[in-house]
């Protein structure tokens, strides 16, 4: 009997090679998608994934954990290091998890949510009404001013008023560093615990790029996938012993069942290479390659929300122009650019549609790609948008994109 899934599934693997493929050729530059570590995928791929180990490293509900102990104390470990705080629970699977966590630790039923507002740059789970965390609890929700700044005075004008039980903050697309000192005031003054979900900035945050939202923040939450190039997957920190222990009854056996114990090993491996000296090195590159796009978008007329960027995205308004977010996605994407529409400060159109686009540095900085290929880049970005209606130059950029790409390989192979 054959193991291998070329022999076993056709169809799938012949799909994976597709991926790779447009992994490879394609410029990727969703500002929440990166490229992993071959070593991370390596230990998402091995058979850590037959383990069951309900529980926490030395009290699980099942035998044969002693070398799942160990790893998820490593990455327990690795996780306190890097963000400098006292306690870890690596086993959400996802950042919307971690949130959800978070709430149902701290939260009753009908409890009040205030946080960034989906269509100004916050997530789902920061109180949408679409998502559970803004049915199950009150939500509530502060934006960005017109310029694209959050409004510091504002917030706490509305947090007076809601006096939510939380107060969240952190954000899907904003391009400016938050003020976590002031946060923390403003949800001390009304009575509120502060989350900070620094999915986003995370990997610049534990480079010295962006600011750490400890001691600030009473809880962080993160992605292990953007910015820090780790396995899919949440993580949920703390300093304060009492939420630490409610939030891990959260999160196992209050959300989640088994711990997926091959996604805790990536991150694991992921923190690893976050820990080291090359990570500095990385992170600056992805703020300073976002700069110069940003620089570059402005000096060829284009609007950038709040005028530049100080994380690894770009906010592009296109409330100026006549096309949408969405027609600006699809030229893009025709010439081998991948970007995603977005609404914008004063947007006008619907979130099917919008009137912007959010793109990011990370995985094109994991590839290699330093200031000088982010000018050529951002200059096809504008020559794509310039013409929008051209579908001929979209196949031209596509194919002097992908002569570019490839001198800049990333996997060799797809399945580790
Ligand atoms: N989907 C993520 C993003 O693109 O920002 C948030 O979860």
């Amino acid at each position: 009997m054959s193991y291998f899934l070329e022999e076993n599934d056709f169809e799938v693997f012949n799909y994976i090679q597709q991926e790779l493929d447009r992994q490879n050729t394609h410029l990727e530059m969703i500002a929440s998608e990166n490229f992993t570590f071959p070593s991370v995928m390596e230990a998402m791929g091995s058979i850590l994934t037959n383990k069951y180990a309900e529980g926490y490293p030395y009290k699980r509900y099942y035998g044969g954990c002693e070398f799942v102990d160990k790893i998820e104390e490593l990455a327990i470990n690795r996780a306190k290091k890097l963000f400098g705080c006292e306690f870890a629970n690596v086993q959400p699977h996802s950042g919307s998890q971690a949130n959800g966590a978070v709430y149902s630790a701290l939260l009753k039923p009908y409890d009040k949510i205030l946080g960034m507002d989906l269509s100004h740059g916050g997530h789902l789970t920061h109180g949408a009404k679409v998502s559970i965390t803004g049915q199950m609890y009150q939500s509530f929700s502060y934006g960005v001013e017109l310029d694209g700044w959050i409004n510091y005075d504002k917030v706490e004008e509305i947090a007076k008023v809601v006096k939510p039980n939380i107060l969240v903050c952190g954000f899907s697309a904003y391009s400016r560093v938050l003020d976590f000192k002031r946060l923390s005031e403003i949800a001390k003054n009304v009575g509120a615990i502060l989350m900070a979900d620094i999915a986003h900035v995370a990997g610049l945050v534990v480079a010295g790029e962006y600011p750490n939202p400890f001691p600030y923040a009473d809880i962080v939450t993160t992605t292990t996938h953007k910015t820090l190039r780790g396995p899919r997957g949440g993580l949920i920190l703390t300093n304060n012993e009492e939420y630490a222990k409610k939030i891990d009854k959260a999160v196992f056996p209050g959300m989640q069942g088994g711990p997926l114990m091959h996604v805790i090993a990536g991150k694991a491996v992921g923190f690893m290479e976050n820990l080291k000296p090359t990570w500095k090195e990385y992170a600056k590159a992805v703020k300073l390659n976002a700069k110069t796009l940003a620089e570059v978008l402005m000096q060829r007329g284009y609007k950038v929300v709040s005028d530049g960027t100080d994380n690894h995205l770009v906010l592009l308004s296109l409330l100026d122009k006549e096309f949408s977010g969405k027609d600006a996605d699809l030229a893009l994407g025709n010439a081998g650019i991948t970007v995603n529409k977005n609404a914008v400060p004063g947007e006008i159109r619907s979130p099917f549609v919008t009137s912007g686009v959010r793109i990011g540095s990370p995985a094109l900085s994991a590839r290699g790609f330093k200031e000088k290929e982010f000018v050529i880049v951002a200059n096809k970005i504008a020559d794509v948008l310039d013409d929008i209606k051209n579908t001929q130059k979209q196949v031209l950029i596509k194919s002097e994109l992908k002569e570019l790409a490839i001198k800049f390989p990333i996997y060799t192979k797809a399945i580790f």
